[in-house]
């Protein structure tokens, strides 16, 4: 898209480095800068991470690289927030989502198994709709989605016109789905927060959308889950260079209200 260079700032923060390896995960956080917003894109992610619900850091890692690849524009996931009273029916809600998007039942069943075992992973699990399989062979750090942004003045422009919150959680969760389901291998992401203050999640499929649920877990829990439920990743370094290295930049067009 731009002439202009970009770069890919990253953020990782974690504690008790020294008792456990890799220790507990607290914040991660991705920007993409223009050289002269380094500074300030380094300070957002710093005070994110030093202001966490889930601790006090021990660790942390800021890095930038300039990005030589050209940086493809994507349109938001069309949003709905679906309102439930307990963490139960969220669940329900979840997987008849996840099952209208295209993840049978039965492998429904075996990923929700397993996400207690996946939560202290830091990044994302990649489940095979046909195997029931962890595909990604990530151990404790998952796959991280990155070199992915949202600029400002376009997200708020899209919260007044749609409705939604202006918070920098949602932007970056939307950020990351649209990504995720920007890739035709993706069938749905489930995901919900490993901050103990937040409990909303979401299930994202291409044509579902961004579906937002009120509930997916209680309140003081740390355990968080992110799922990419895939289908037909015959090459799965490709898959996973595209979440991690492709440049996106999500961009809404005032004709895109749904
Ligand atoms: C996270 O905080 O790590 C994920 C947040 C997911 C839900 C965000 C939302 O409210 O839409
Ligand atoms: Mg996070
Ligand atoms: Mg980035
Ligand atoms: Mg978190």
């Amino acid at each position: 898209m731009q002439e202009e260079e970009y770069y890919s700032v990253r953020m990782r923060a974690a504690k008790n480095t020294v008792l456990k390896k890799g220790g507990k995960h607290i914040s991660g956080g991705e920007v993409l800068s223009t050289y002269s917003n380094i500074k300030q894109s380094v300070n957002a992610l710093l005070e994110k991470a030093l202001t966490h619900s889930r601790g006090k850091p021990d660790f942390m890692q800021i890095q930038f690289e300039s990005i030589n690849e050209s940086i493809k524009l994507v349109k938001p996931l069309r949003v709905e927030t679906n309102e439930v009273e307990t963490v139960e029916n969220g669940k329900t809600l979840a997987r008849a989502m996840l099952e209208k998007s295209g993840v049978p039942k039965r492998i429904i069943d075996k990923a929700y198994k397993q996400i207690p075992e996946y939560s202290s992973i830091r990044g994302a699990i990649l489940f095979d709709i046909h195997s029931g399989e962890r595909i990604d062979n990530n151990s404790e750090k998952g796959v991280r989605v990155s070199r992915i942004d949202w600029l400002n003045a376009n997200f708020e422009k899209w919260t007044d016109e749609n409705n939604q919150p202006k918070s920098s959680r949602v932007k970056e969760a939307l950020a990351i789905a649209t990504k995720v389901c920007d890739h035709p291998s993706t069938i749905a992401e489930l995901c919900w927060s490993d901050d103990p203050d937040y409990v909303t999640g979401y299930v994202a499929n291409k044509k579902l959308g961004y579906q937002r649920i009120t509930r997916l877990k209680e309140y003081g829990d740390e355990q968080g889950c992110r799922i990419f439920f895939v289908d037909g990743v015959r090459d799965l370094p490709t898959y996973i260079n595209f979440l991690e290295k492709k440049p996106i930049f999500i961009k809404w067009e005032e004709d895109d209200i749904d």
